[in-house]
């Protein structure tokens, strides 16, 4: 066994560690692991072509590994590292805790094995896009940052970099799910940031205490000299970080009293003098004044010079698959905005465009109640409503009449139909509300999908 109690004691050279899943954090973690001494075996239940490919990268390295099942051999472990696609309550993790195995994730994994200051970014909507701009933000002569965690670069693979090549400037800038906090021990940024907390995977956590709970352990280790960033606009997460003893910071794009503050329609900097028009920032959309706002009160407290924040205001004009204008048909303009997982970010979708929206929904619903989009569809400019996939007749029958609506088998149907009710002057908005795994690996792969049949359309 393993004695993981005290972070600066724990070594694991020449013991039997097994990871579990070998998808990208699996596969990082067990490099690092390999590279830090360890008897690596690796396991994954599925034999997809990707995960085989990985087992056959870790091979190179003289690390054993098993796809397409879970032997007995991952029990004879001293410790497991676990992805945070596998849920606590799995019936091999429930196992191995009768057992007696530690398991630690593979955020926490990677985090022993670096000092360099970790900005840690959480929340149900607007990580992405705040460690995006952030990272620009933090791009300065004595700081080198690096973007990591749940935006697709695990933490394990930066931090095995970081070992072989050590750079005393860095800052590692991390996207954090609640996945990834379901096992976590050590784990402690020097700063944390919470965009907002509403309902999302449900499904997996089982309730919405037990969310914001995973949510919250980001901020378990911190102390009173350290800073937790948030949203002072959710009622909910400032009441409940406001009992928690840390350093707090907020940012708010409609309360007076910030470091960072909206004055009309100017953006303030901490004295009080005019940074930018919010009319001259390239990100449209009140939620991403919202993430601005967030990146720019960590940069002020990383000691980042507002000319700079000021710059990256003007000139960040988002990331892939969020509010991403695909092309022009006909006078139509094609929205791809397959990150909208949930209802609350099709709900900012939708009120960021002051045109008549047809607006394509569906996929894998992760157990929203499409009927809470009722008021906001009625108050916003959607027009029609194309619902798709494995959601289509929960939405259907959500929706009612509220708006037109039509239900189809899946996104190429849907596509189409958009393109037949879409009139000159009007959005096509694909904001799904729901997961992709439906039809498609990830989100990424709709939003590619979504983007090539559009352009197939205007080539036609
Ligand atoms: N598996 C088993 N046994 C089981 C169950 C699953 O072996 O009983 C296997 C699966 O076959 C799979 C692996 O375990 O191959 C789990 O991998 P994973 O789902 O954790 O995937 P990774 O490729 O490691 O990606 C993860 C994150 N995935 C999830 O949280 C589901 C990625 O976030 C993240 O970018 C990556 O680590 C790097 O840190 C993705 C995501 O969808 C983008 N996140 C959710 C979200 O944003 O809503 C939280
Ligand atoms: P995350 O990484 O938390 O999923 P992203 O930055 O990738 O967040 O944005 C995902 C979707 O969430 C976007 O398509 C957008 O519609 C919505 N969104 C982004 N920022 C916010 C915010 N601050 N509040 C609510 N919704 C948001």
């Amino acid at each position: 066994m393993i004695d993981i109690s005290k972070r600066e004691s724990i070594d694991i050279r020449d013991k039997r560690v097994s990871v579990i899943g070998l998808g990208l954090s699996g596969t990082a973690a067990a490099l690092l692991a390999n590279h830090l001494g360890a008897i690596v075996f690796a396991s994954d239940s599925s034999s997809d072509y990707n995960i085989s490919d990985n087992g056959l990268k870790l091979m190179k390295h003289h690390i054993a590994s098993e796809t397409g099942l879970h032997s007995d051999k991952i029990y004879d472990a001293d410790l497991w590292i676990i992805s945070p696609g596998i849920p606590k309550n799995a019936e091999i993790v429930k196992k191995a805790i009768m057992l007696g195995i530690s398991i630690v994730g593979e955020i926490e994994f990677a985090s022993w094995y670096t000092d360099s200051p970790i900005i840690a970014v959480t929340g149900s909507n607007g990580k992405t896009t705040t460690v995006h701009i952030l990272s620009e933000m933090c791009c300065s002569k004595n700081i080198d940052s690096f973007m990591a965690g749940n935006i697709g670069i695990p933490f394990s693979e930066r931090v095995l970099n970081e070992i072989k090549k050590p750079n005393s400037d860095s800052v590692y800038i991390l996207e954090i799910s609640s996945f990834q906090m379901e096992f976590t021990i050590h784990f402690r940024p020097t700063i944390a940031v919470f965009t907002n907390l509403s309902p999302d995977h449900l499904d997996r956590h089982g309730s919405m205490v037990e969310y914001v709970n995973m949510k919250l352990k980001m901020i378990q280790n911190m102390g009173e000299n350290d800073k937790v960033v948030y949203n002072e606009d959710d009622n909910a997460l400032s009441t409940t970080l406001k009992s928690k003893k840390v350093q707090l910071a907020p940012f708010s794009i409609v309360k007076p009293g910030m470091k960072y503050q909206i004055d009309s329609d100017k953006v303030l900097g901490p004295n009080k003098s005019t940074l930018i028009n919010v009319n001259e920032i390239a990100l449209p959309g009140k939620h991403n004044l919202s993430n601005i706002l967030a990146a720019t009160t960590v940069s002020h407290l990383m000691g980042i010079s507002d000319s700079h924040i000021t710059y990256i205001m003007k000139n960040f004009i988002g990331v892939e698959h969020r509010l991403e204008k695909v092309t022009t048909i006909n006078k139509v303009d094609y929205v791809n905005d397959s990150k909208a997982t949930n209802l609350d970010s099709v709900i900012v979708a939708i009120d960021s465009f002051k045109a008549p929206i047809v607006l394509i929904l569906g996929g894998r619903n992760k157990g929203a109640d499409f009927r809470l989009l009722l008021p906001h569809i009625k108050s916003s400019h959607v027009r029609d409503i194309v619902s798709y996939g494995e959601a289509g007749g929960h939405i259907s029958t959500a929706i009612g009449d509220a708006v037109r609506s039509i239900q189809v088998i899946d996104l190429n149907s849907a596509v189409r139909t958009a393109q037949h009710l879409a009139a000159p002057g009007d959005v096509v908005l694909l904001s799904p509300g729901c997961a992709s795994f439906d039809q498609f690996s990830n989100y990424e792969e709709r939003g590619k999908h979504f983007k090539s049949l559009v352009m197939e359309m205007k080539a036609a």
